[in-house]
Order: C-alpha cells, then sequence, then structure tokens
C-alpha cells in the first residue's frame, strides 16, 4: 500500500492530494496533526527527518517528501492523464510555470502567514531548525504577492489553463496558492478577471475537493 502523511487543512499535502485524485491513485491517507506540532515528533522523524508534509511513502518503502518529486514519480507510475506535458515543450512550460507558481505565489504567501502568525512564533521556516520571525519578509511578501496575481492574470488572459492547453501541475499549484492566500485575507482584485474565470472551472474539479 501506498501511504500519503497528510494534513488536510494544509496546503502542500492539498497538492498532492489533488495531483492523486487526477490520476486516480488510491492511497492510504495518515494524518498528522500539525496543530499538534506532530510534524516535529520523534515519530514522523523517523519518516520524514525534515519535518514537511506532505510524505509519500511508496510501496517499496521510499519516502518522497516535495511536490515536485511526488508529481514526477505519478506521472512514471501512472501516465494518463498526464499533468506534466507530453512534448518536450510543454513539459517544460508546465515545470517553468508550476515553478512560477511555488516561488512567486505559495512562497509569497508563506512569507506573509510565517512572519505574522502568532502561532509560528520562531517557526518562520518549516524543518526541524526555528528560526525567527522577520516582519519586513510579510511586508515584501504582500507587494509580491501583488505581483503574482498580475502576472497569474495576464498569463491567463486568453487562456483555458496556467502553462498549456489542458489541466496541469502548474493548474494544481496556481489554485492551491489561491485558495491559500485566503488564510492571508488576500484575494485576487475586482481587475483579476482572468484568474477569476480560470478559477471557476479548475475549483469545479472534482479534485479540487480532495
Ligand atoms: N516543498 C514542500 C513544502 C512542504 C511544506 O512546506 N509543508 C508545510 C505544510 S503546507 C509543512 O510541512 N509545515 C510544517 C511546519 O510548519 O512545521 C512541498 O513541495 O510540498
Amino acid at each position: 500500500m501506498i501511504t500519503l502523511y497528510d494534513f488536510t487543512p494544509a496546503p502542500s499535502p492539498r497538492r498532492t492530494r489533488i495531483l492523486l485524485a487526477e490520476k486516480g491513485i488510491e492511497v492510504e491517507n495518515v494524518q498528522i496533526d500539525m496543530m499538534q506540532a506532530e510534524q516535529l515528533s520523534d515519530s514522523y522523524r523517523q519518516i520524514n527527518p525534515g519535518c514537511t508534509i506532505p510524505a509519500l511513502q511508496l510501496e517499496d518503502g521510499t519516502v518522497l517528501t516535495e511536490n515536485l518529486g511526488i508529481a514526477a514519480w505519478a506521472e512514471a507510475y501512472k501516465p494518463d492523464p498526464p499533468l506534466l506535458g507530453s512534448t518536450p515543450t510543454e513539459q517544460g512550460l508546465v515545470y517553468m510555470w508550476n515553478a512560477k507558481m511555488e516561488f512567486d505565489g505559495l512562497a509569497a504567501i508563506a512569507e506573509i502567514l510565517r512572519n505574522t502568525s502568532k502561532g509560528m512564533v520562531d517557526r518562520a521556516t518549516t524543518g526541524p531548525v526555528n528560526y525567527a520571525q522577520i516582519p519586513e519578509l510579510a511586508e515584501r511578501g504582500r507587494t509580491r504577492l501583488g505581483h503574482f496575481f498580475d502576472m497569474l492574470d495576464a498569463q491567463l488572459d486568453g487562456r483555458d489553463y496556467v502553462a498549456i492547453d489542458r489541466f496541469s501541475l502548474a493548474d494544481i499549484t496556481a489554485l492551491v496558492a489561491v485558495d491559500f492566500a485566503k488564510w492571508v485575507k488576500i484575494e485576487p482584485s475586482e481587475g483579476h478577471s482572468n484568474i477569476a474565470r480560470w478559477y471557476e472551472a479548475v475549483a469545479a474539479r472534482p479534485s479540487a475537493k480532495a
């Protein structure tokens, strides 16, 4: 059996759940309660010494901890439907736009949340090492997030999906980023009509509720 170490409310494992749902890959689900800091427990460190969620444990015991690694495994394990692009150009575009969604979107939101949340004092980054909050990073994150939404809206102008002409990993990461931004009470503005149109379509997919 393949096991997903998950925490339902958190954005990163949601990316994995959506991907697995789109692929139709069934896994056993084990919840690691971040509200109880279970990701830092000795027992979870045996599975992922990096103390992050998700972690996907394969049948041979291998543990994959990054969404991109999990996506690469899933694409090889079950190629249909392809979520990482089919041609060399498509693959390049999917990886490129997925990286932009991670670095310009998810990372900016995490920067805001982790550097302001009272529950994350000294937990300004994930992982086994504690880091103090830097309030200026949250301010910078707000500016970055505004630019991220502008960039995403421009990319979606005249397009149904973020990277290529069908749903891909980049759409999963973008969808999770738009929803994660609500945690810091920021949403795309009224003028971001391309994001609104795209969001309505991708959020309506059954996988979005996985
Ligand atoms: N690079 C990882 C990011 C994983 C991540 O940051 N997960 C968060 C939950 S969304 C976490 O484990 N946080 C643990 C903590 O805050 O201590 C991925 O690709 O999934």
